[in-house]
């Protein structure tokens, strides 16, 4: 008898909510067969089977929360005869030599799963399998390890991205980061290709300290309130976090505590825009597009953050040093029912307003059917996020760190304006422009966000310098 016990699977997955069981008892499975989709907080992951036989019992359900390690079911592999190999002694799941565990990475989901709570053994049809490399033998890791800041939903660290899904780390270091509570891929590498070194780990662990210090200074008043009792004025409903919302939560948190926001307002007249978007919005229909302001707006970002390099910028606190992107890639806020998800429009310099229309148009698409990936959602140097198609005047939006700006778009309304001694009426659309002022200067920006309204209102000034 053999047990399938949860795999680790790589870039700080400490567990997660299952959200289908892939198989039944009674089953026949092979090695590398999905068995298992666990929804964690930054993806949706397909655990294969490393072991081969006849299923005789299911440990785990639907909704359960399971963390590596945990026993899913047990095979009876004695007909199986092909190697799938006893079961692994207790806690040992990160001992497992993994069949090559095979992980999908997709944007955390919250939406529900099929009906059944046990189904036939097949992937989901929508899901991409990534490889993830074999893990060396290792002890049961620390159930609560401290985390540095999460990008959360909207961006990945590059020095992680760069060095793939598993740190490259001794098991001496893995031990030393495991009992002092550090999840060792987040920690930055200083060695050849990345690699991590114990002095590495303890340097981390001194940030998050310094950090969560101050954090704790900075919002000691709010992490101490208790809540009322609600019930005592009515009956209420208590439901868990989804997973994209905590990570929408911590990320925006972050974000807030950390970047002092200003957020400055303007108007630009789209009556001219407008009747161009009309005019050529069949032409990019065919193209597969939807023509409207967002992707405008999205050109006209990308070739003002070509003048204005400090708004594609980020700030390196630990290093004392700016960042400054020579790539233009922006990131386009969708609202989805599982809650917000960031897709990033690249290159978006480099593509004309049909081409941005039609990847929007996909990227929403996307992140409405979980399809998006974290890589799709990764590297932005600016923000857009436009309510205007659901309304509102103005709003503050926050600052999508590490990023240093973002652009509120609220909807545009036909009103009078004093043009030539008279009023006459205009479509005027509202503005918000959210920025970090540590590296934005309250003039620069108001001067940028001018040059976005000249942009919009005289759309040859794109041809002339875009
Ligand atoms: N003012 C007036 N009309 C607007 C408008 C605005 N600011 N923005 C969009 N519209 C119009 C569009 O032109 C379109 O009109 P037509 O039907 O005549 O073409 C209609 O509203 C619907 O547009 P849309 O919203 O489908 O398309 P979009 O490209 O403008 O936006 C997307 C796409 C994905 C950005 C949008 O659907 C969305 O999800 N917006 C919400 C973003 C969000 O949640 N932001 C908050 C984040 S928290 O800071």
């Amino acid at each position: 008898m053999s047990e399938f016990k949860v795999p680790e699977l790589g870039e700080n997955v400490v567990g997660g909510d299952v959200m289908r069981v892939m198989v039944n008892v009674g089953d026949t499975i092979v090695r590398d067969q999905p068995v298992l989709e666990l929804e964690t907080d930054k993806a949706t992951i397909e655990v294969p089977s490393n072991v081969a036989g006849t299923v005789k019992e299911v440990r785990v359900k639907k909704g359960d929360k399971i963390k590596v390690g945990a026993v899913v079911f047990t095979v009876d592999d004695a007909a199986a005869g092909n190697g799938a190999g006893a079961a692994p002694a207790a806690g040992a799941a990160a001992t497992v030599e993994q069949p090559a565990p095979k992980a999908e990475a997709k944007p955390a989901e919250h939406a529900a799963p099929p009906a059944a709570e046990k189904t036939d053994a097949k992937p989901a049809a929508e899901h991409k399998v990534l490889p993830m490399p074999q893990r060396n033998a290792e002890p049961a890791r620390n159930p609560e390890p401290v985390r540095a800041p999460d990008p959360g939903t909207r961006n990945a660290e590059p020095a992680q991205r760069e060095r793939g899904p598993v740190a490259p780390a001794s098991p001496a270091v893995r031990r030393l980061a495991r009992e002092i509570g550090i999840v060792v891929d987040e920690v930055p590498g200083s060695g050849p290709g990345g690699r991590i070194s114990q002095d590495d780990v303890k340097e981390h662990a001194r940030r998050i300290l310094s950090s969560v210090g101050s954090a704790a200074g900075a919002g000691a008043s709010r992490a101490t309130r208790a809540l009322p009792d609600f019930q005592k004025w009515g009956e209420v409903e208590r439901q868990p976090l989804s997973n994209i919302r905590r990570a929408t939560s911590e990320h925006l948190s972050y974000a807030w505590n950390t970047i002092p926001h200003v957020t400055q307002f303007d108007k630009a007249d789209v009556t001219s825009i407008e009747a161009l978007r009309r005019k050529y919005k069949d032409q990019v229909a065919k193209a597969g597009g939807n023509l409207t302001v967002t992707a405008m707006l999205v050109r006209i970002l990308a070739t003002a953050v070509r003048t204005f390099s400090q708004f594609n910028a980020s700030i390196d606190t630990e290093r004392g040093e700016l960042v400054y992107k020579k790539y233009v890639n922006v990131g386009v806020a969708v609202d989805t029912d599982r809650g917000l998800l960031v897709p990033v429009i690249r290159n978006a310099d480099r593509k004309n307003i049909t081409e941005i229309s039609v990847e929007i148009q996909q990227a929403a698409e996307k992140a409405r059917e979980k399809k998006l990936t974290l890589e799709d959602m990764s590297g932005g140097g600016i923000t857009i996020s436009n309510l205007g198609g659901i309304g509102g005047t103005y709003f503050t939006p926050i600052v999508n760190w590490p990023e240093v700006a973002i652009l509120g778009v609220s909807r545009a309304v036909t009103e009078p304006a004093w043009r030539n001694e008279t009023f006459e009426p205009r479509q005027m659309l509202p503005l918000s422009l959210s920025y970090d002022h540590r590296v934005i200067d309250g003039a620069d920006a108001m001067r940028f966000l001018r040059w976005v309204v000249e942009a919009i209102e005289q759309p040859f000034l794109l041809s002339l310098i875009g």
